[in-house]
């Protein structure tokens, strides 16, 4: 594992660290606002007085941290493999390059000693699952791994309240950033229930430090909402991911391929307006996720 000397110093002196993850760079995001995308999020955390520490896998090797440049690599290279847990060991041996997801980011980012981590959207049990059995390794991954991850939520591509059924079973607390309900990605609304609402960061370090010290083991889904100005509108973004779905199945689409096909399709269905809005909602979460990290570094 390479972990860069900024990111490296702070875990030392136990300032504040954020990790980022390299899927959405690589098959979240088209090209080049991805990038720009990546490294805006990473700014915000700096200003908020924080370490970024985007993980990818370069050459078989973990980078925890890795340089704008590494970070432009991603967001053009072709061939770049989505990874989760199963195919760590495999990449690796391979000494291939490959985007970590949410569980294969969690993976690393635990095995650094980084506890919070900040994306857009976790993958979940998919809609139809209870005949495709698609269920991200993401689910199992938060209920195994020490790390704290912020997201706005699910989308609506997922089906949502089996995702919560599957997160309760797994033992992982779901909580809501100033929030009661559960946040739908590109809209604040799910009509769906968080387990707990948090009011601060602050109040969430707390919620991370009893988690550590009484060993419960695994991480904590904080969900924050959109911010209202960005959201979109619940027939639009419904329609188009409705579309996306037919055209999926249409095309006998499946497995690891979903996700990407998705996201990709639903931002050409909304002629771009979704793109924008999955934006602001990473960047929100960046502030909220520093934020937190902060708080957890004074208490820890
Ligand atoms: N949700 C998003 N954007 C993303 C992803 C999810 O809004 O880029 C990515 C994350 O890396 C997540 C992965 O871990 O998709 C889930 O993929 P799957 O459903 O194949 O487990
Ligand atoms: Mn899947």
């Amino acid at each position: 594992m390479r972990i860069n000397n900024e990111v490296a110093k702070a875990l030392k002196e136990g300032r504040a660290v954020v990790a980022l993850e390299s899927t959405i760079i690589s098959h979240g995001m088209p090209y080049p606002k991805n990038v720009q995308t990546a490294l805006e999020v990473e700014r915000t955390i700096r200003e908020t007085g924080a370490v970024p520490a985007t993980i990818g896998i370069i050459d078989g090797e973990a980078v925890v941290g890795m340089t704008p440049e590494e970070i432009e690599e991603f967001g053009k290279r072709k061939g770049i493999i989505k990874v989760s847990r199963r195919d760590l060991p495999v990449v690796y041996a391979k000494k291939l390059w490959a985007a970590t997801t949410v569980a294969a980011t969690m993976i690393i980012a635990n095995q650094a000693g980084i506890e919070v981590f900040v994306t857009g959207g976790i993958g979940g049990v998919h809609r139809g699952a209870t005949e495709t059995m698609d269920i991200s390794a993401d689910l199992q991954e938060l209920a195994k791994s020490n790390v704290t991850v912020v997201c706005a939520g699910a989308k609506a591509i997922l089906d949502l309240p089996l995702t919560l059924e599957y997160l309760e079973t797994m033992g992982v607390p779901v909580l809501g950033f100033k929030t009661s309900e559960l946040p739908a990605f590109y809209n604040s609304h799910s009509g769906l229930k968080v387990d707990y609402q948090v009011d601060s960061a602050k109040e969430m370090a707390e919620i991370i430090k009893n988690k550590r010290e009484n060993k419960l083991q695994g991480g904590i889904l904080l969900t924050n909402p959109i911010p209202t100005e960005y959201e979109m509108k619940k027939e639009v973004i419904d329609a188009a991911i409705e579309k996306a779905l037919k055209e999926m199945n249409k095309l006998g689409i499946k497995g690891k391929e979903c996700t990407p096909f998705l996201l990709k399709t639903i931002v050409e269905l909304t002629g771009g307006d979704s793109l924008e809005s999955n934006i602001k909602l990473v960047l929100n979460n960046a502030k909220v996720g520093s934020e937190v990290a902060k708080e957890y570094a004074k208490i820890k």
